[in-house]
């Protein structure tokens, strides 16, 4: 068996789209409206970029490219200041288990994130160790659901696509796996994983023995 393991951050292994959440929601209403907790949905493994655009159109916002650029800049500094006091503790469950026993076996490891924070994230949670690359959003060009975070996550553990099997939360980090021709594990609300092979609440409901068998 020669699989590899690529891993989605946040929702994922820690649960930081609480944070994006509140900054998003501050933002909005810092700008006269306010947005659905459903609607937070929509907002999980796009860019920084596409999130504020998706945001300003429900609001019924319009914005130049500087002030967007400035808005993105502000909900930025709010989030970073939360994840900034993130701890261990933060960890979803199962996660560290699962990384530790991939480890053991000699299972490659990465991280395919569309955030420009993981590295800060991976530090104040001692995930760091784990990886064997991390591709996110300071490395790629374009964003989830295109497969490239994905692709190239895969060309550094020098693994073929087909090897892989990606761990998602959001509807577009599944279509990004789907383009690359990965196996799929969905984490969360099926309803918002079409397309995963199997889905879990979390990563204390698999074993490798189960991530396998999804190779065939
Ligand atoms: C995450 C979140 C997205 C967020 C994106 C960019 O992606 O799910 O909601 O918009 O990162 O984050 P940042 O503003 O920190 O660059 P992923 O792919 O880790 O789920
Ligand atoms: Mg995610």
């Amino acid at each position: 068996q020669h699989i590899a393991c690529i891993f989605d951050l946040d929702g994922v292994l820690v649960d930081t789209a609480v944070y994006h959440y509140q900054a998003w929601k501050q933002l909005a209403n810092s700008l006269g409206f306010d947005f659905a907790h459903a609607q937070n949905e929509q907002l999980k493994g796009i860019s920084r970029m596409h999130s504020l655009d998706k945001i300003l159109k429900w609001g019924g916002v319009e914005k130049s490219e500087a002030e967007k650029e400035a808005l993105a800049t502000l909900k930025n500094s709010w989030y970073v200041a939360m994840i900034s006091k993130m701890t261990e503790a933060e960890v979803l469950p199962g996660s560290l288990k699962l990384l530790q026993d991939l480890k053991d076996q000699g299972i490659k490891i990465a991280l395919g994130s569309a955030s420009k924070n993981s590295g800060l994230i991976l530090e104040r949670t001692n995930l760091a160790h784990f990886f064997d690359a991390i591709v996110d959003g300071n490395t790629v060009s374009a964003s989830k659901p295109d497969p490239e975070v994905f692709v190239k996550a895969a060309e550094l553990l020098g693994a073929l696509n087909k090897d892989c099997v990606v761990f998602e939360d959001a509807q577009a980090g599944v279509q990004a796996a789907i383009a690359a021709g990965m196996a799929i594990v969905g984490i969360g609300n099926a309803e918002n994983l079409q397309g995963a092979q199997l889905v879990i609440n979390d990563l204390s409901e698999i074993t490798i023995a189960e991530i396998s068998a999804l190779k065939k």
